[in-house]
C-alpha cells in the first residue's frame, strides 16, 4: 500500500478508523522514529474530507496509554474484582486450550464466544474468531445489541438495509434528521447538511432530546421516546388528505400500500400528536414541507429503534420517501445503513467458514439477553449451562441492559472467561485471562460501512506494543493448541484483509494504492424501483413473516403499563456522548475530562417538582436497581423524560452502576434487539449527598 516516506524520517500511512460510527473515516497516520505522532483524516476520501472527530484525533493517547493492557494477565483475586499478575503467553494459552478442550468433549455449545464492534473490522472483528468458533462447534452469537432491529426492519422494506449516498445530502433541499445526534454521532454526515443548509435547505430534527444537532436545525420536533411510528402513520396520513403522494412511483414500485393506507386513515394528526407529546400543528407542518419540498431526504439513525415498536417505526418511516417517490432524485430518499451494499460485495463465507460447522447445528444465544443467559442452568429448552465465554471487541458488563444480571453472570466462580482487550474495562475485571490485544495502529483489517458506501483497508503503522497480538493472530494460535490443521487457519491477517472483498466489485489495487475504493453504485439508486426485494418493490404491508407495519408502544409507558408509569413516571433515554464511542474513550483521561462526570438531565420542570437542583447527587431508580449520578437540569431534557448521556464505565460511577443498571432485557418487536430506550424510572436527591 502506499506508503509516503519523507527525508525527516517521517512516513504516512493509510488507515480505516475501526469504530462503530456510520463515518468509517479514512485514516493519515503519522508515523516518526517508530511512534505514531500523528492520527488525521485523510483529506482526499469523499466523506472524511480530511477531519475527524475529537476522540479519534486523539487515537495515540488511547493507543499509548500507560493503563494499556500489554502483557496476557492471570487473574490472582475473586471474580470481578480485577486483581491479576502477569503470565507467559504459553501459560495463557496452553492453560485456556485444555480447558476449552474439557468443555467441548461434553458439549462445545457450553462455550460462548461474547464480541461485538470494538473493531469492525472484517478480519480482527469476526475473520479468525469465526472460523475458530464454527471449527469448535461453540454456541453462536446473535448479535443484536445495536441494529437488528432497524436492519432487519429495512430489509422488509428494502430487501436489503441500504439507502442514499452520504454525499448526496449535500443537495437536499430538506433534510430530516431523524432519531440521530449527528453533530456526536455521525459528524461526517453533519457537514453534508451543513452544505445543504447553506445552500438553503431546511432541517428538521426529530428527538426526544434537544442535542446540539436539534440545536442548529431550523425545527425540532422534541416528541416522547418511542412515538415514532406513530408520527409516521400520522405524517402518511396528511400526505394522503393532501394527495401529495407519487400515484406511478406507488402503482410501479411499491407493494401492499391500500393495506398501509388503510392504517394510516386511521391516524389524524390529532390522534398521532397525543401519542408523541406534541401538536397536531407540528404533525401537519411537517407532512406540508416534506411533500412541498423537492429533493427531500430523511436521515433516520438508530437511535429511534431501541424501543419495543422500534423495527416497525423503521419500516414506516422507510415509506415515507416510497409514497411521495423521492427516491426518484439522488438527494431524495433515506439512509439508515449503507451497510447492505456491501452485502454482496464481499467474502464474507471464506472470512467466517461457517462450512466449517459441517453437520452441527449449534444453539444461538442473542447477545441481549446475556444477563439472564449466563444465569440460566441447563435445560432442554436452553440446552448446556454456558461454562466458558470468550469475549473481544465488546465491554457487555457495561453495555448490555441489565447489569445487575451481567455482572452477576460473569462473577460466576464457575465461569472460565477469557477477554481479549486493550484496557481493564468492567468486564476484563470478571476474567480468569485478559490477553493484550493490538489496536488499529498496529494490525492489518478491511472495512466496510455502514454510513457511507466506500470499502476501506487498514496498513499496520507501527509493530504491536508490548506483547499485544492481534484477535486473528491469538485465534490462530489458539487453533494450533486445539489441534485445528485446516489450511485456513494459516493465513495471515493481511491475507484475510487484501482477500476480504470480492475482486469483481472492489478493485484490490485500488483499495491498496489509495486506501478505500467507492462501490459502483447507481446514483439514485431506486429512481426507478429496482429495490433489492424478489420483485423490485417496497413492501409497504405484508412482509416474509410479518404483518403490515403499525404503531407499537412502548413496553413501560402509560398506555402499555400504567400502574409502573405510576410509580415511575419519567421514560429514561440513555444516547451517546460526544467525547465516548459506547464505552470506549471513557478512559482516556483529556475525553472523561470533557464528559466531566455521569450526569442524568433533566427538566427543570421535573426537577423542581422533585426538589433537585443542577449539580446535586440523584438516585435514579427503577424495580430493576439504582443508579447514583449528579443531576444537570436543563432544557435539553424535554419535561417527562431524562437523559443518561453515554456508557460510563461501572467502576467510574459514583456507587459503581451505570445507566444499564435500569434498562432491562425486553426485546424489539423486529431483530430481537434490546430496548435501552423503553425504560421507566423515578429520580430522587440523593439523602446525605
Ligand atoms: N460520539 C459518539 N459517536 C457514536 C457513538 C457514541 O457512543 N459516541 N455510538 C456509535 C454507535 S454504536 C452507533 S449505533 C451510532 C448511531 O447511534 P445512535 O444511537 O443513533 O446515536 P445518536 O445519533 O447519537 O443518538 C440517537 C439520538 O436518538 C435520540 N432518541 C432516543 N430515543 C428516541 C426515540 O424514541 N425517537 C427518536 N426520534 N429519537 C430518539 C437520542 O436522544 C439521540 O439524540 O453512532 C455511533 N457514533
Ligand atoms: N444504555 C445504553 N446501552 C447501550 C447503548 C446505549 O445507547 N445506551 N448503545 C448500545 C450500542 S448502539 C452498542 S453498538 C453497544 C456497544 O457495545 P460494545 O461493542 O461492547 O462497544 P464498546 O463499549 O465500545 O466496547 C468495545 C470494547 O472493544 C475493545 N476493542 C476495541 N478494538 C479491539 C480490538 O481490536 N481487539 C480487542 N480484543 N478489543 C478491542 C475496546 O477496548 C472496548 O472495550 O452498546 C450498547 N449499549
Ligand atoms: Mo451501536
Amino acid at each position: 500500500m502506499s506508503t509516503a516516506a519523507s527525508a525527516s524520517g517521517t512516513r504516512t500511512v493509510r488507515g480505516a478508523c475501526p469504530h462503530d460510527c456510520p463515518d468509517t473515516c479514512a485514516l493519515r497516520i503519522t508515523v516518526q522514529d517508530g511512534r505514531v505522532v500523528k492520527v488525521a483524516g485523510d483529506p482526499d476520501h469523499p466523506p472524511t474530507h480530511g477531519a475527524l472527530c475529537t476522540k479519534v484525533s486523539r487515537y495515540p493517547e488511547r493507543s499509548y496509554s500507560p493503563d494499556r493492557v500489554l502483557t496476557p494477565l492471570k487473574r490472582v483475586g475473586r471474580k470481578g474484582e480485577g486483581r491479576f499478575e502477569p503470565c507467559s503467553w504459553d501459560e495463557a494459552l496452553d492453560d485456556i486450550a485444555a480447558r476449552l478442550k474439557a468443555i467441548a468433549a461434553r458439549d462445545p455449545q457450553a462455550i460462548l464466544p461474547y464480541s461485538y464492534a470494538g473493531t469492525m473490522g472484517l478480519v480482527q472483528g469476526d475473520g479468525m474468531s469465526a472460523r475458530f468458533f464454527h471449527r469448535l462447534g461453540a454456541s453462536l452469537l446473535d448479535r443484536t445489541i445495536c441494529s437488528s432491529a432497524g436492519g432487519e426492519a429495512l430489509t422488509a422494506a428494502y430487501g436489503l438495509p441500504v439507502g442514499m449516498h452520504a454525499e448526496h445530502f449535500a443537495e437536499s433541499r430538506l433534510i430530516i434528521i431523524w432519531g440521530s445526534n449527528s453533530i456526536t454521532s455521525n459528524l461526517h454526515f453533519w457537514t453534508f447538511a451543513q452544505q445543504a443548509k447553506r445552500a438553503g435547505a431546511r432541517l428538521i430534527c426529530i428527538d426526544p432530546r434537544r442535542t446540539e444537532t436539534a440545536e442548529k436545525c431550523h425545527q425540532h420536533i422534541a416528541l416522547l421516546p418511542g412515538t415514532d411510528g406513530a408520527l409516521a402513520l400520522g405524517l402518511m396520513h396528511e400526505l394522503i388528505a393532501n394527495d401529495a403522494l407519487d400515484h406511478d412511483y406507488l402503482a410501479r414500485h411499491v407493494d401492499g400500500w391500500p393495506a398501509l393506507r388503510e392504517r394510516a386513515l386511521q391516524w389524524p394528526p390529532e390522534r398521532a400528536a397525543s401519542e408523541c407529546g406534541i401538536t397536531a400543528d407540528e404533525v401537519r407542518g411537517l407532512a406540508r414541507d416534506y411533500a412541498a419540498t423537492k429533493p427531500a431526504a430523511i436521515r433516520l439513525n438508530y437511535g429511534m429503534q431501541r424501543v419495543r415498536g422500534g423495527g416497525n417505526a423503521v419500516r414506516l418511516i422507510a415509506m415515507l420517501p416510497c409514497i411521495t417517490g423521492a427516491w426518484r432524485h439522488r438527494a431524495g430518499g433515506l439512509l439508515l445503513s449503507s451497510s447492505g451494499w456491501f452485502r454482496p460485495r464481499m467474502r464474507a463465507a471464506w472470512l467466517q467458514r461457517p462450512d466449517l460447522l459441517g453437520e452441527r447445528r449449534p444453539r444461538t444465544i442473542n447477545m441481549s439477553t446475556i444477563g439472564d443467559d449466563l444465569l440460566r442452568e441447563s435445560s432442554a429448552a436452553f440446552g448446556p449451562q454456558v461454562e466458558a465465554v470468550v469475549v473481544y471487541n465488546s465491554n457487555p458488563v457495561a453495555v448490555a441492559p441489565e447489569s445487575a444480571k451481567v455482572a452477576r453472570g460473569f462473577a460466576r466462580e464457575d465461569l472460565f472467561c477469557v477477554v481479549l482487550e486493550h484496557f481493564l474495562t468492567d468486564t476484563a475485571d470478571h476474567a480468569d485471562y485478559v490477553l493484550p490485544a493490538t489496536t488499529q495502529l498496529e494490525h492489518w483489517d478491511a472495512h466496510r460501512a455502514y454510513g457511507h458506501t466506500y470499502a476501506m483497508l487498514n496498513e499496520p503503522a507501527i509493530p504491536p506494543l508490548g506483547q499485544a497480538r492481534s484477535n486473528a493472530e491469538i485465534f490462530r494460535q489458539l487453533a494450533a493448541r486445539m489441534g485445528y490443521t485446516e489450511p485456513c487457519f494459516a493465513d495471515s491477517d493481511e491475507t484475510m484483509a487484501r482477500g476480504a472483498f470480492d475482486p469483481e466489485h472492489v478493485d484490490p489495487a485500488a483499495l491498496a494504492a489509495q486506501g478505500w475504493a467507492k462501490l459502483k453504485i447507481a446514483d439514485a439508486p431506486f429512481a426507478e424501483g429496482g429495490f433489492p426485494t424478489p420483485d423490485g418493490k417496497a413492501r409497504a404491508g405484508k412482509a416474509p413473516g410479518l404483518d403490515v407495519p403499525d404503531y407499537l408502544p412502548n413496553y413501560e409507558g402509560p398506555r402499555s403499563a400504567p400502574a409502573l408509569a405510576a410509580r415511575y413516571p419519567l421514560a429514561m433515554i440513555s444516547p451517546p456522548a460526544r467525547h465516548f464511542l459506547n464505552s470506549s474513550f471513557v478512559n482516556v483521561p483529556s475525553l472523561r475530562a470533557a464528559e466531566r462526570e455521569p450526569l442524568l438531565e433533566m427538566h427543570p420542570q421535573d426537577a423542581a417538582a422533585r426538589g433537585i437542583t443542577s449539580g446535586a447527587t440523584v438516585r435514579v431508580f427503577n424495580e430493576r436497581g439504582e443508579y447514583l449520578c449528579k443531576a444537570d437540569v436543563n432544557e435539553r431534557a424535554r419535561p417527562g423524560v431524562v437523559n443518561g448521556l453515554g456508557v460510563w464505565w461501572r467502576k467510574f460511577g459514583l456507587a459503581g452502576t451505570n445507566v444499564n443498571q435500569l434498562t432491562h432485557q425486553r426485546l424489539t418487536d423486529i431483530g430481537r434487539a434490546p430496548t435501552f430506550y423503553d425504560c421507566l424510572v423515578e429520580v430522587q436527591p440523593c439523602a446525605g449527598a
